[in-house]
């Protein structure tokens, strides 16, 4: 086995499905090493941002790994912005770079691709990821990778890894499996006590789910602990979509003023919160109507537990819910339910589309045919998306950059076989919308609605008197046929409802609908926030 092999053996061992990636002279090798080996397939898109984000997409959708991989340098550093987004968002993604041979790096030439010193790059990978390692001895290269790919998925954060070019099918040892954990299992036995004292002691028990209950694996788990307890539980806006394949007593997405309300009670109202793997962020709890006191909330997240004024260090989440439901028992009536799909039964007139048209009319196209996984980017199609019944929905909602919908969508295809919904504005559209005429090499089929209002419409929320938010028509459905797919412009309520329909009947070519937002018309969700973030930047009163 060389050293390629021995990689990509490990990678598919622990759950990686395929690699995305983008070639360049610095990593020719190790992808003809993964054409040949036949372990993992390999897909390619057209600019390195988006084989991140549809890395970042495949991991998040498979609570697994993902991978990617680019060149040395102008390929690698393209990736950052998608990198830091994953870590961000703690995504378990391992970033694959190409890089110089020994002999080049003796060579005491500046090499093309070389941005200051030979090692800067790692070492600006060092801030957007929790591990980096290089391969460059095949002797100690089992153990690196070992190392990197276990803290990848302990920390569900991304991983650097190196590999220089003249390593690639040197031979190699097999990369040995990863070290047992050593749990403390006296901490996680006084910390299980502790949190169900809590909850039995309160009058408002209740539980929150973030992002890390998908990473980790653990959602139906969690369902099991909420309806075992009988206590009810929200999702963050950031894990908008959570539980929803499994029958937990879900009250909804916890949104402070910009949300329902009775959600809002709930969560503003309860005297014993336990947050599971919930990222601690403005988007989660910025626009709290009012402060949460976090001293009498039970906080497990980033591998500790936090509650009162102590912290339980090194309590994986797994582990503290694995205790939890061995020691449970009923404390409250919660029984198994879903909120009631908020939007649908779109209205089929001449009216122009605004934002929660699109949610009504997603919404009828589920109850319809079934549910299909949401890639959404950033903008008011992700408020949109709250408003879309529970259905996998995966979005960079608090790193928030844009460009990821499309990525996405591919990322969901291509590592789940799934059709999937992607929804993005006409701005991020501009960025990586056209990664959609990579469908046609691989028969990816996604239906992906365009939110047209020609401009930054969330940032013109927020600056209306602003001119540079506003943006040019680009006509993208007329552009779809060239890129292998079909598009359809709609201007209206039922224009939109039959679009939808002809795009769910047809398969095998992308479908775009492009939908002209009636102008000014932003989500109601978009709306709140906008008003909540306001008053909480007003300045205080004199
Ligand atoms: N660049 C990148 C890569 N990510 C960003 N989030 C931004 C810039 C800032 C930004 C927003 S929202 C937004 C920008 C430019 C406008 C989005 O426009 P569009 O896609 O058309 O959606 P909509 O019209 O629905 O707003 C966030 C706040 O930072
Ligand atoms: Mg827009």
């Amino acid at each position: 086995m060389n050293l390629s092999q021995a990689l990509l053996r490990a990678l598919a061992d622990r759950g990686a499905r395929e690699v995305f990636g983008i070639p360049g002279d610095f990593v020719l090798g190790l992808f003809r090493q993964i054409e040949t080996a036949g372990i993992l397939p390999l897909i390619t898109l057209s600019h390195e941002p988006a084989i991140a984000f549809a890395a970042d997409a495949a991991a998040r959708y498979r609570a697994g790994l993902g991978v990617v991989a680019a060149t040395y340098g102008a390929g690698a550093l393209n990736l950052v912005n998608a990198v830091a987004s994953a870590y961000a968002e703690k995504v378990p993604l391992v970033v694959l770079s190409g890089a110089p041979g020994r002999h080049e790096r003796r060579s005491g030439l500046m090499l093309h691709h070389q941005v200051k010193h030979l090692d800067s790059q790692a070492a600006i990978f060092r801030e957007i990821t929790c591990d980096q390692v290089v391969l460059d001895d095949p002797d100690t290269a089992p153990a690196l990778i070992a190392r990197a790919l276990q803290r990848c998925r302990s920390a569900s954060r991304p991983v650097y890894i190196e590999i220089p070019r003249d390593m690639v099918d040197q031979a190699c040892g097999a990369v040995p499996p990863d070290a047992p954990a050593t749990p403390d299992h006296a901490a996680i036995a006084a910390c299980v006590d502790e949190v169900l004292t809590r909850l039995a002691s309160a009058s408002a028990p209740l539980l929150m789910v973030g992002v890390e209950i998908r990473r980790y694996g653990i959602e139906a788990k969690v369902a099991r602990l909420a309806r075992l307890l009988g206590v009810p539980v929200v999702s963050t806006f950031m894990g908008q979509g959570l539980l929803a394949e499994t029958d937990a007593p879900l009250l909804g997405t916890y949104l402070g003023r910009a949300g329902d309300p009775a959600v809002t009670a709930a969560v503003e109202g309860s005297d014993a919160l336990l947050m599971l793997g919930v990222i601690l962020s403005d988007t989660n709890f910025g626009a709290q109507q009012q402060e949460i006191n976090l001293h009498k909330c039970m906080v497990a997240t980033d591998g500790q537990v936090a509650m009162g004024y102590h912290v339980y260090p090194q309590i994986a989440l797994e582990a503290l819910v694995d205790g939890l439901l061995a020691q449970a028992t009923p404390i409250g009536e919660a029984t198994a339910h879903q909120p009631a799909a908020p939007l649908s039964g779109l209205v089929q007139d001449d009216s122009p589309v605004s934002p929660s048209d699109i949610a009504r009319a997603i919404n009828d196209l589920m109850a319809r045919h079934g549910r299909m996984p949401i890639a959404s980017d950033v903008g008011d199609c992700l408020f949109t998306a709250l408003d879309i019944a529970n259905t996998a929905l995966v979005a960079p909602g608090y790193y928030a950059t844009m460009g990821y919908g499309v990525p996405a969508g591919i990322g969901i295809q291509a590592s789940s076989g799934e059709r999937p919904l992607v929804l993005v504005g006409d701005g991020a559209f501009q960025m990586t919308g056209w990664e959609l005429g990579n469908c046609q090499r691989y028969g990816y089929d996604p239906i992906v609605i365009v939110f047209n209002n020609c401009s930054w419409g969330m940032l013109r929320a927020f600056e209306p008197q602003a001119g540079f938010n506003r943006l040019s028509d680009w006509h993208f459905a007329d552009a779809a046929r060239a890129l292998g797919g079909d598009g359809e412009r709609v201007h209206t309520r039922r224009a939109l409802g039959d679009a939808l329909e002809r795009a769910w009947q047809r398969r095998g070519r992308f479908q775009l609908i492009e939908v002209m937002i009636a102008d000014g018309a932003v989500s109601a969700t978009l709306d709140r926030f906008v008003a909540g973030v306001r008053r909480l930047h007003a300045p205080a009163c004199a």
